[in-house]
């Protein structure tokens, strides 16, 4: 048996070189071998699967030595989630492919790879979890959607509390991996679409918790990668109906005495110029907007997944939700500027329980 690697790229040629290297020293480190996923260190494999604009990112690929076996997938389509299926989907014709029983998923942007990280994620899995998810501490400014929306909703709707349920780096087992693919062709069109995008981090992580365990590993150095405020809008687009898609189908379940959630929100300057210009992102963003409640978030949130449970289509309601999102994460980084980390933190983890009582007493469908 045996372990892979997909790497999803677009325009990476910073950065690929040295993920390749750490996820390599990850699949054949001598220390998995005494795991039940690998007696065979030759026999990894790391698909690349790239679609750059320039042939850059796949030359820095193609030059990084590696002990696993590589796999070039370039010139394809845009889209993560369709990338990462499409390797999915070549693993099973490349010639270890048969043996892979666990699959390391990492983004290629990441500045401070750490193959201790991405052999921890391969460890869980090879102790039973359908898929392990990294832990960091994120700025507070970064993660928005994660923070204000994506982790509060699952562990609402779930009972499976995540804390980074995007962080892009992940393992998962075979099996799972074949439940998500098969998950993926039943789509309808539009969340189909959504999951060939940005959709794959949520689709991934609530179809394998329906296989079995999911596990964190818990990092201590936030995640240093290019920042994602300029592609909020894809990603919300392409995430939130995938999510509320999949937490809509599930039954929430009162987590047992489980003890309140606690976010990181690391502290860092921002700089006065870039805040303005994000700020004036927002706004635009959130143009017309009526009725708006500053104190309300995240009851939109309930609003948009009670609408969902009641038969309206996920992408709808993420439309709808839109606007109140761009505005409270507006509210947040006006707020954030002048608060502390632990008052961040304590601001996240009550506005998590909020949504979860919302969510389990109806309390949100107000409309
Ligand atoms: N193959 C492929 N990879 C993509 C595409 N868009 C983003 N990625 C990769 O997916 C990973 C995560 O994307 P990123 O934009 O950093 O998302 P974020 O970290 O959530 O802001 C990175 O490794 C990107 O290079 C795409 O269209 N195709
Ligand atoms: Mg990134």
């Amino acid at each position: 048996m045996t372990v892979a690697a997909i790497l999803p790229s677009r325009n990476e040629p910073s950065t690929i070189a040295a993920v390749t290297a750490a996820v390599d020293t990850a699949l054949t480190d001598t220390a998995l071998t005494d795991t039940v996923l690998t007696g065979c260190p030759g026999g990894a494999v790391v698909v690349h699967a790239d679609s750059s604009d320039a042939p850059d990112t796949a030359a820095r690929f193609a030059a990084t030595g590696t002990r696993a076996a590589k796999v070039p997938l370039t010139g394809l389509p845009r889209g993560k989630g369709a990338q990462i299926l499409a390797a999915a989907h070549h693993l099973d014709t490349h010639p270890s492919g048969r043996d892979v029983a666990a699959v390391v998923i990492a983004d290629t942007d990441t500045r401070n790879p750490d193959p201790g990280v991405y052999r921890a994620l391969l460890d869980r899995v090879a102790g039973g979890a359908a898929l392990a998810i990294a832990d960091y501490p994120r700025f507070w400014d970064e993660a928005n959607l994660t923070n204000h929306l994506a982790r509060p909703l699952i562990a609402a709707a779930t009972g499976i509390d995540v804390p980074q349920p995007l962080a892009g780096d992940l393992a998962i087992s075979r099996a799972a991996l074949a439940a998500v693919r098969r998950a993926a062709r039943a789509l309808p069109p539009e969340l189909g679409a959504c999951v060939d995008g940005y959709g794959i981090d949520a689709f991934l992580l609530l179809r394998a918790a329906a296989c079995g365990p999911v596990a964190t590993v818990r990092i201590d150095t936030p995640k240093q990668h290019a920042g994602s405020f300029p592609h909020l809008p894809d990603i919300y687009h392409q995430a939130v109906p995938v999510l509320l898609h999949l937490t809509a189908a599930t039954t929430p379940r009162l987590p047992q005495q489980q003890p309140p959630a606690r976010y990181r929100a690391a502290d860092r300057d921002i700089e006065p110029g870039r805040l303005r210009s994000m700020l004036s992102t927002l706004e635009h963003l959130s143009e017309g907007l009526d009725g708006y409640d500053e104190s309300a978030w995240p009851l939109p949130v309930a609003d948009a997944w009670h609408d969902v449970t009641s038969g309206t289509p996920a992408p709808d309601a993420a439309r709808r939700l839109w606007p109140h999102c761009t505005r409270h994460v507006r509210d947040w980084l006006t707020s954030g500027q002048h608060a502390t980390t632990s008052t961040r933190a304590d601001q996240l983890a009550a506005a998590h329980a909020r949504l979860h009582n919302a969510v389990l007493t109806s309390a949100g469908a107000r409309r």
